[in-house]
């Protein structure tokens, strides 16, 4: 049934506190939602999320709309759904970049297929291999006693026994202590690992990392730009503790580089930074291919979002580091009927028909904004 309409809404969803980053402090996370209308009335949902407006990366929420409704919109209308990657080359001939852009209509693609077919997303990308996966929360409270008192609280609770530290953002020497001081009320029961979105040059890296490496942190994310692939290296050989590239993993392309140098030993993954599911499925190939293990990463999207990248994750047979899919739990509001499910340490992965969760109207019309 051929795609008859393309829908693409802004969102701003508030979150149950403040979440700290090293350049932005998130209060509303914005996502941005598509929806698909066939020529039958059927309907395929999507989402990505943003941090920070233009902040975090290049991908903006009003970018991705109007490059969709202006760009993309007219090379999909008309077209079978069920050809999504046929459909996608197509758009790669004719958009560059706006990754976010692409993987939010290949995923509405993907979901108004599935639900076509009556199976879940996953059924598309060779069946599910996992059920359920490790799932860390990021503490970025930006407070050492509330962070601590959240982790305790969360390992009581087994929701979550891996726990993300948001630094980067302050003097490097208080980021260190504060990390340390952390790892030493939760001690052996949980993992701690940090995330520094980019703002330490080499120098500084390299004296904070081995101080973390010595603390016992369990793995350093992105601590330098974008730009400084060969610093990554330096540090990916020089340190133990393994080396994420996330902010500097999105294409397939920039993954292959990474591999080839060693840019980083293990990669996030974010289905919207490598363009959709299915240049996810290759950046997970080329990481299985040089042995570099993999993070089922987020954007902080909301529970469709990460219906998606749960059971995009799902399809993937080694997920080395688990995930940080806790998006949902993040938020005062959902703009789905069912909710994504955490258990004993882990996220359910949603097995419903498309990607598991029924989209609310109400809500979405409720949480849109213009751009
Ligand atoms: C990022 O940089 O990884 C993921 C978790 C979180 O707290 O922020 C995001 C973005
Ligand atoms: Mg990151």
């Amino acid at each position: 049934m051929k795609i008859r309409s393309v829908d693409i809404y802004i969102l701003d969803l508030p979150t149950i506190r403040p979440h700290q980053l090293a350049m932005h402090t998130i209060v509303e996370q914005t996502l941005v939602v598509a929806c698909l209308t066939d020529e039958a009335g059927n309907e395929g949902w999507s989402e990505v999320a943003t941090i920070g407006g233009a902040s975090y990366g290049e991908s903006t929420p009003e970018a991705i709309k109007v490059n969709i409704d202006r760009y993309i919109s007219p090379l999909i209308i008309g077209k079978e759904p069920v050809h999504f990657d046929k459909i996608m080359y197509g758009i790669s001939k004719h958009v560059r970049g706006n990754y976010f852009a692409k993987s939010l209509i290949e995923a509405a693609m993907v979901d108004l297929t599935a639900r076509s077919k009556e199976v879940p997303a996953f059924e598309l990308f060779g069946g599910q291999i996992h059920k359920s996966l490790p799932v860390a929360w990021t503490l970025a409270s930006g407070d050492t006693d509330r962070d601590i008192e959240e982790a305790k609280e969360l390992l009581h609770q087994k929701r979550h026994n891996i726990f993300k530290l948001k630094i980067g953002k302050g003097d490097p020497i208080k980021n260190v202590e504060h990390v340390l001081e952390i790892k030493k009320a939760v001690g052996d029961e949980a993992r701690l690992t940090v995330d520094v979105n980019q703002a330490w040059d080499e120098d500084t890296a390299n004296a904070c990392i081995a101080r973390l490496e010595d603390g016992g942190i369990s793995m350093i994310e992105q601590p330098l730009p974008t730009w400084n692939n060969e610093g990554m290296a330096r540090l990916t050989s020089r340190f133990k503790v393994p080396i994420m590239a996330d902010e500097s993993a999105n294409s397939i392309q920039d993954c292959f580089q990474i591999a080839k140098h060693r840019a980083g030993n293990s990669i996030a993954l974010k289905v919207c930074k490598a363009g959709g599911m299915t240049q996810t499925k290759k950046v997970a190939a080329i990481a299985e291919a040089a042995g570099i293990g993999l993070y089922g990463g987020t954007m902080i999207e909301s529970s469709l979002g990460t219906a998606i990248c749960a059971q995009l994750y799902s399809t993937i047979p080694e997920m080395k580091f688990g995930t940080e899919l806790f998006g949902p739990l993040l938020f005062k509001d959902t703009i789905t009927v069912n909710d994504i499910q955490y258990e004993n340490f882990e996220i359910i992965i949603p097995d419903g028909v498309g990607f598991g969760v029924e989209i609310d109207k109400e809500k979405v019309q409720h949480y849109s904004r213009e751009i």
